[in-house]
C-alpha cells in the first residue's frame, strides 16, 4: 500500500509538473513527442502480443502437407521412429537455472494448450490444423530463464540438405500464449511428415520459425555463435528474414 500511495502521488506530482511545462511552446512540442513515441511503443507492444486467428474445427485442412524435412534418414531418428519415440528426450539447457530433460510422457502430464491456426510458409501455401501441446512458458518458467537470457534457439534432430535445421526466437514470441511444443495434429501423434515426436508452433510467426523434430530448447544471450549467426538455417542459407512476424 505504501508503495502504490507513493506511485500515485508521484503520478500527480509528474501530472502537474507536464501541465505547467505545456504551458511553454517548447515544453508542448516535447510532450506531443513524448505522447507519439509512447503511441509507437504501445502499438509496438500489442502488435507483438496479439493473438493469431483461431478457427473452428470445419475449417481443418484435410491432409496438412509437410514441407522441408519430411522423412529424417540421419542419425538416431530413424531408430527412434522404430522405437515410437519411446526414448525421446526434449532438453532445455542454456542460460537456465535447471536444465532439463524431459521425456513425451512428461511433456504430455503438463497443462496444454490446443489451438487450430493456419501454417502460412513463404513458397506460397496455407494450411489449418490444430496444434496440441504445453506452452513453451511453461517448460521456461520450470527450467528458470537467467536473466541474461534474450533468445531461445530450438535445435532438431533433422539434417536437410547437408545441414542440421535449426530456429530461433526472442523471449517475447518464446512466452507468447499461442507459442506451443506440440506434440499432436488434430488430435493425434504428430506424423514423421509433420515433424514427430515434437515441433514448436509459433503462431505469429511464418512456416519456417516452426522447428520440428525438437530436440532441445537452448537459452541464449545472442545468436552471433549459433550456426552462421543469423538465427535460424534459412536465415544462415538463403537470407530469409530472421523476424518472421504475421
Ligand atoms: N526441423 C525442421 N523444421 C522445419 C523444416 C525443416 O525442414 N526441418 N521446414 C520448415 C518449413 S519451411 C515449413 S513451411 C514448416 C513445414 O511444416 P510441415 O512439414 O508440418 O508442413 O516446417 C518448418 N520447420
Ligand atoms: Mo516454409
Amino acid at each position: 500500500m505504501k508503495r502504490r500511495n507513493f506511485l500515485v502521488a508521484a503520478g500527480a506530482a509528474f501530472v502537474a509538473g507536464c501541465n505547467r511545462i505545456a504551458e511553454s511552446k517548447a515544453g508542448k512540442s516535447l510532450l506531443d513527442a513524448a505522447e507519439g513515441w509512447h503511441q509507437g511503443a504501445q502499438r509496438l507492444l500489442t502488435g507483438r502480443r496479439a493473438l493469431a486467428p483461431e478457427y473452428p474445427k470445419s475449417a481443418i485442412s484435410p491432409f496438412f502437407r509437410g514441407n522441408g524435412s519430411t522423412d529424417p534418414q540421419n542419425g538416431d531418428y530413424p531408430r527412434h521412429v522404430e522405437e515410437g519415440f519411446a526414448n525421446w528426450r526434449l532438453e532445455v539447457r542454456g542460460l537456465v537455472d535447471h536444465p532439463l530433460s524431459l521425456s513425451l510422457e512428461n511433456i504430455r502430464k503438463l497443462p496444454q494448450r490446443s489451438q487450430i491456426t493456419r501454417h502460412d510458409c513463404v513458397e506460397g501455401w496455407s494450411a489449418i490444423g490444430e496444434w496440441t501441446g504445453p506452452q513453451l512458458a511453461v517448460l521456461l518458467e520450470a527450467a528458470g530463464l537467467k536473466p541474461e537470457a534474450k533468445f531461445v534457439v530450438f535445435r532438431c534432430a533433422d539434417e536437410y540438405k547437408g545441414g542440421r535445421y535449426y530456429e530461433s526466437v526472442d523471449i517475447e514470441d518464446a512466452f507468447h500464449p499461442q507459442t506451443i511444443v506440440a506434440h499432436s495434429l488434430n488430435g493425434e501423434p504428430l506424423p514423421v511428415r509433420n515433424g514427430a515426436p515434437l515441433r514448436m508452433r509459433i503462431e505469429r510467426q511464418l512456416g519456417y520459425k516452426h522447428a520440428k523434430y525438437l530436440t532441445a530448447i537452448e537459452a541464449v544471450a545472442s545468436l552471433d555463435e549459433i550456426g552462421e549467426g543469423q538465427g535460424g538455417y534459412w536465415e544462415d542459407r538463403a537470407g530469409y528474414q530472421w523476424y518472421a512476424g504475421i
